[in-house]
């Protein structure tokens, strides 16, 4: 069974172009996956299409109703016999890990909520199993951590990638950084290929590039290696 994804958005025109294009837009037209937009807007409880208003107790920005969107966590909940995991966008969310990613492939159905505006009724948090943000920083919406959802999981999906890339996410896997890779030509502005790549020693290769994804994980991210980051983070 394929996976279903779901996404209830007041933007779903925003996903046109990450879901038509590149390896996403192939994964969908050779159905290795579906993706089911939906509009909140079409679950407001007045002709107008509210779906948020002024947050009790004052103060400045919109407010996400509760009302709208549970009504239509629900609907997109029965256009299909698979429960689904449903997953809030939210900067207060888990942060997404790799990790993450390969449990959100594992499963048959997910439901991506994006929230618009400055916050969301607390009482929306009980309706989502997970909550998910892609990083400290603030967006205006939910649709692009979603689309950053979606590309990481789809392109674990069988068949999605070619073999040679399912390898190279097992370098992630290991908690490394990639080495540095290069094509040609073999000198370009002074500055040339390692000799070691084009020496033809498959074994040389392979610990150089070990070597070098260690070294650049304790360069850059000493936090992938279990140890305390530098002082710049
Ligand atoms: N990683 N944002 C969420 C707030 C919001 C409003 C209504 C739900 C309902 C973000 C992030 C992120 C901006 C998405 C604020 N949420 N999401 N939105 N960083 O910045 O995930």
């Amino acid at each position: 069974m394929t996976l279903r994804i779901d996404v209830i958005t007041l933007f779903p025109e925003m996903f046109g172009g990450v879901l038509a294009s590149s390896i996403l837009g192939r994964a969908l037209r050779e159905g290795r996956t579906e993706v089911v937009l939906t509009n909140l807007r079409d679950f407001a409880g007045d002709k107008r299409g509210t779906v948020d208003d002024k947050p009790f107790g004052g103060g400045p920005g919109m407010v996400l109703l509760c009302e709208p969107l549970y009504r239509a966590v629900e609907a997109v909940r029965g256009q299909d016999s698979r429960r689904g995991l449903v997953v809030l966008l939210t900067p207060q969310g888990e942060r997404l890990t790799q990790g993450r990613v390969r449990d959100l492939a594992g499963r048959e159905r997910l439901i991506l909520v994006c929230g618009h505006y400055e916050g969301f009724d607390e009482r929306i948090r009980p309706v989502a199993d997970l909550e998910l943000s892609v990083g400290d920083y603030v967006l205006t919406g939910g649709e692009l951590p979603a689309m950053a959802v979606i590309d990481a999981v789809v392109r674990l999906l069988p068949g999605v990638l070619g073999a040679e890339d399912g390898t190279r996410e097992e370098s992630f896997a290991a908690g490394l950084l990639e080495y540095p890779q290069y094509t040609r030509p073999r000198e370009f502005r002074g500055m040339a290929v390692p000799d070691v790549l084009l020496s033809g020693n498959h074994a040389a290769i392979a610990a150089w590039r070990a070597d070098q994804a260690k070294a650049r994980t304790r360069a850059r991210r000493r936090d992938l290696l279990g140890e305390a980051p530098d002082a710049d983070g």
